[in-house]
């Protein structure tokens, strides 16, 4: 099989598209999909500062170097959130790679700063880890990118992160979730940072082939606690369909980016905020999803705002 651009010996097939390529074009087919991304939805430009929130996996460091690479201003986040040795094995990832391209990345411990883990924290709620991980790593994001002055949180949901989740949120009509699904969330002036996934046109294939033609060394297994994730069942029914149809998941996603605009367009948005009575945040409750689950387990909410503040003076970063 040859290179669709030079007639080299290709290095990939991208079968939704019916293409190949070599590591060259490859590569500049992957910078070609996200440049897209951020122009479509108006992600950010050359000056605004970027927060990645940085994970250790394949998708998060790949998005990370390709920021870099194009150019953009982009710093990491790492969130530690003390699940035993795979938390560890992500943060030494994590830094080697920031350390490797003298990138700034911030820290944040959860166990360091509570005592506990996630799984710990769950348990004392009684919620699903995955429920309890949701919430408190949504509000560390927006807290740090407010408090160091990022205007933009960028994530590293790819092409089957999306359609396997609105799959999901389809076949249990949770319309309310729909708005999630948005490639940008514009929340700039109600006091949330603006949130964008440029990698959804890119999938998960295309980002260990991103990372392994680029040599950037990630965390292969998958976190302890996803082993059960519905999002998981959703993703290998769709690998069943897109292997006798190719590019399903592209039909699916985009398609529901056109027609299903109207659940995601700012302005059908009725959301009013308060500030939370605890934590001063923004919140469509009196009390911020973060401080309630913080207050049921017996910890103290405002610990990681104080932390936040510390990492100002670049305690935490490289
Ligand atoms: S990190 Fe957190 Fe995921 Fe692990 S505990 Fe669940 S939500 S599976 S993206
Ligand atoms: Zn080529
Ligand atoms: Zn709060």
């Amino acid at each position: 099989m040859h290179c669709t651009k030079c007639h080299n010996e290709a290095s990939i097939y991208i079968r939704r598209h019916n293409t190949a390529f070599c590591k060259e074009h490859f590569i500049e087919y992957i910078y070609g999909q996200v440049e897209k991304a951020i122009k479509k939805y108006k992600m950010f430009e050359k000056n605004d500062q970027i927060l990645v929130a940085v994970s250790g996996g394949k998708d998060s460091l790949a998005l990370w170097d390709i920021l870099i690479s194009l150019g953009y201003k982009a710093d990491g986040l790492h969130i530690d959130l003390g699940i035993s040795e795979y938390s560890e094995k992500s943060k030494e990832t994590v830094k080697k790679f920031a350390e490797s391209k003298n990138l700034k990345l911030h820290i944040i411990s959860i166990k360091d700063l509570y005592g506990l883990g996630i799984k710990e924290i769950a348990h004392k709620n009684r919620k699903t880890p995955c429920a309890t991980c949701g919430v408190i790593k949504r509000y560390i994001m927006n807290l740090a990118a407010m408090e160091l002055k990022y205007n933009v949180i960028a994530t590293g949901h790819n092409l089957d992160d999306e359609s396997a989740t609105l799959l999901g949120n389809i076949l249990h009509w949770q319309i309310d979730y729909l708005k999630a699904h948005s490639p940008i969330l514009l929340e700039d002036e109600v006091g949330f940072a603006r949130k964008v996934k440029p990698l959804y046109r890119v999938s998960e294939y295309e980002t260990s082939a991103y990372c392994i033609m680029k040599k950037i060394e990630y965390i292969i297994d998958e976190c302890p606690m996803s082993i059960d994730a519905q999002s998981l069942k959703y993703k290998e029914i769709l690998n069943i369909i897109e292997r006798d149809s190719p590019g399903t998941k592209e039909q699916f996603y985009f398609g529901f980016l056109e027609k299903g605009k109207i659940y995601f367009s700012p302005e059908k948005r009725d959301i009013k905020l308060n500030n939370c009575k605890i934590c001063g945040q923004p919140t469509t409750s009196e009390i911020c999803g973060f401080c309630r689950q913080m207050t049921k387990a017996n910890l103290e909410p405002l610990r990681i705002k104080e932390f936040v503040i510390k990492l100002k003076d670049s305690y935490g970063q490289i």
